[in-house]
């Protein structure tokens, strides 16, 4: 039995410090491949951008309230969102609330834990703010980006999910998306070793039976 509970402790003692090394993973949206700097034109689809250290990615695309929004990328600014609704009267570099509201969607493929994210063009007049969804639910209402063209915020809150949309949502709202940092939940190690330990069990039991039997 001591056995047993030395490895279940080593599991979960390697699980803990495996989760709190896990590494900030940076993606930076003026560099589509992960390394180069380049735009990138209009989509209606998902465009899938590398990690700055190039092992991970993710799968971002445009979000509308109405109408067929289309996302680009800019090298100087990052990500943002044209809805063309009614005369296409829309702001068409920024995510913004004109008209309908706007939204870019990050979907990581597995579970993330948002660090942090940059936004550009923010309004000196202070009138920006964003809306955080994580996987559908609505967790952050209007966070104020502050008075500077470059804006980061940093999550105090743990947010985990797989998809994480930032939204536009109000007149006033206008911005782009330069950058986002977040935690990759290492779920095939911890599934991995949560097995160790259970075969590890398995193991002790049957070695028990037979020494009784
Ligand atoms: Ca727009
Ligand atoms: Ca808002
Ligand atoms: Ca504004």
């Amino acid at each position: 039995m001591k056995k047993f509970v030395g490895s279940v402790a080593c599991a979960l003692l390697m699980l803990v410090s495996y989760s709190a090394s896990a590494k900030l993973v940076t993606f930076d949206f003026r560099k589509p491949n992960g390394t180069d700097y380049y735009s990138t034109g209009y989509t209606s689809g998902s465009r899938t951008f590398y990690s700055t250290d190039g092992n991970h990615t993710v799968e971002a695309s445009a979000w509308s309230q109405r109408g067929t929004p289309y996302m680009a990328s800019s090298r100087n600014y990052g990500l943002y969102v044209y809805t063309c609704e009614n005369g296409c009267n829309d702001n068409t570099h920024e995510i913004d609330g004109k008209g309908p509201n706007e939204g870019i969607k990050l979907d990581f493929g597995q579970e993330a834990k948002i660090k942090f994210a940059t936004f550009s063009y923010v309004d000196r007049d202070g009138t920006d703010d964003f809306t955080l969804y994580v996987d559908g639910q609505k967790e952050l209402d209007d966070v104020y980006l502050g008075r500077n063209f470059w804006s980061t915020y940093y999550f105090q809150d743990d947010f985990y999910g797989n998809v994480f949309k930032f939204l536009a949502d109000g007149k006033y709202d206008d911005f782009k998306l330069k950058k986002v940092g977040v935690h990759i939940v290492p779920i095939p190690a911890a599934v991995w070793l949560f097995s160790t330990a259970l075969a590890a069990l398995g193991l002790v039991a049957r070695r028990r039976q037979q020494a009784v039997a």
